[in-house]
């Protein structure tokens, strides 16, 4: 009996072993490339590993933005090895934006979540009350207050306005396709705050620091994809008057381009350098630094230099917008009378002698 005795717990620890070593062995694979592991792995000269999910809100291709974004982040992860990027398209319907986030980040896979939209904020709020220790970074948005999230908004009102003096100064010229309407036009893929408060009033009131005469045709296309629409709401607003065109539509831009070099007319493009895409129509691009700040912001994370909780403003003064001047598209093809007063007046704004309001978001 007493053999017995002790032969059954001697049994019962053996089982419990066994267990135990069927449990470590199904969990390891698990936690070996996880995040949760992550800290685990400092020994030596050994870095932490972090993972990116960079968050597309639609298609990286066509649209500047995003391909900014998802560059940045790609590159800063082939010159740190310890950082793993994965790049995510959501896709055009919104209403899927928040699911698709959750699900994303219920994975525990990421570190970081990177966006760049003024929408995506709001649902980094709603997927960061479910998960309180995931963080986001924004750009392109301005969200202060949840210690969760952390925003980067360029001064799109300043890039605007003088894209929009650039407009001012072509439509009131003598150039081939410059008619004697003094009308400017804007094609917007769909409405928002950042569009509707900065975006399109920067626009025309930097044209009309020009001529105060000049008004604008806003049109709407519905989507960030439809350059058939575009293209149409190009041909009517020619029509119109129009022969100078700004727009913020993702791929669909494409449509109206294709437009205004078909029918004559005039374009001036945000954010990236666009000139080779459309010489002679495509007369003046501004630059967004988005790459750059991409790479700014993760070197930032990594160095726990991030604030969450707040939001800065970028623009010009900061080098984080600009114009594009120094290309044929633009220094070969608008008349130096143009460049002239045009070069003046960015050299007025990046050293702050030109006053104007940025309207409330
Ligand atoms: N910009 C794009 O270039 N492509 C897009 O697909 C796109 N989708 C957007 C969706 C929403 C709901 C909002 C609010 C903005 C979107 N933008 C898009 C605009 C973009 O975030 C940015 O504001 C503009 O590109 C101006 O810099």
């Amino acid at each position: 009996m007493a053999q017995l005795k002790k032969y059954a717990p001697n049994r019962e620890l053996g089982t419990a072993l066994v267990v135990a070593l069927i449990a470590a062995l199904a969990a390891a694979p698990l936690f070996a490339g996880g995040r949760k592991d992550a800290g685990n792995q400092q020994s030596g000269n050994q870095q932490k590993n972090f993972s990116v999910l960079v968050y597309i809100t639609g298609m990286v291709a066509g649209s500047p933005t995003y391909e900014l974004l998802a560059a940045g982040a790609e590159s800063f992860a082939v010159s740190h090895s310890n950082v793993t990027v994965k790049v995510y398209e959501a896709g055009f319907n919104q209403a899927e934006w928040e699911e698709q986030l959750t699900s994303l980040v219920a994975s525990g896979d990421f570190d970081l979540v990177l966006g760049s939209n003024p929408s995506l904020p709001e649902i980094c709020v709603n997927v960061g009350k479910k998960f309180p220790n995931q963080k986001f970074i924004i750009t392109d948005a301005e969200y202060p207050g949840n210690p969760q999230i952390s925003t980067y908004l360029y001064n799109q009102y300043e890039q605007s306005f003088y894209l929009g003096y650039l407009a001012g100064l072509v439509t009131t010229s003598k150039m081939e396709h410059a008619n004697s309407v003094k009308k400017i036009g804007f094609i917007a893929a769909q409405e928002y705050p950042l569009l509707s408060k900065h975006i399109v009033p920067g626009f025309l009131d930097g044209a009309r620091r020009v001529d105060p005469e000049i008004t604008i045709d806003f049109r709407v296309i519905g989507n960030w994809f439809d350059a058939n629409k575009a293209a149409d709401l190009a041909a009517s607003m020619i029509s119109a008057g129009v022969d100078v065109f700004a727009s913020i539509a993702g791929g669909a831009a494409q449509g109206m381009i294709r437009t205004a070099g078909e029918q004559g007319a005039y374009v001036v493009f945000h954010n990236t350098n666009e000139y080779k895409l459309a010489p002679g129509v495509i007369v003046g691009c501004g630059l967004m630094e988005q790459k750059k700040l991409t790479e700014e912001i993760l070197a930032d994370v990594l160095a726990g230099k991030i604030q969450y909780g707040t939001s800065r403003t970028i623009g010009l003064k900061d080098g984080y917008l600009d114009f594009i001047a120094n290309d044929p598209g633009y220094s070969g093809v608008l008349p130096q009378a143009i460049q002239d007063r045009f070069n003046a007046f960015m050299n007025d704004m990046r050293a702050g002698r030109v006053s104007y309001t940025v309207p409330a978001l």
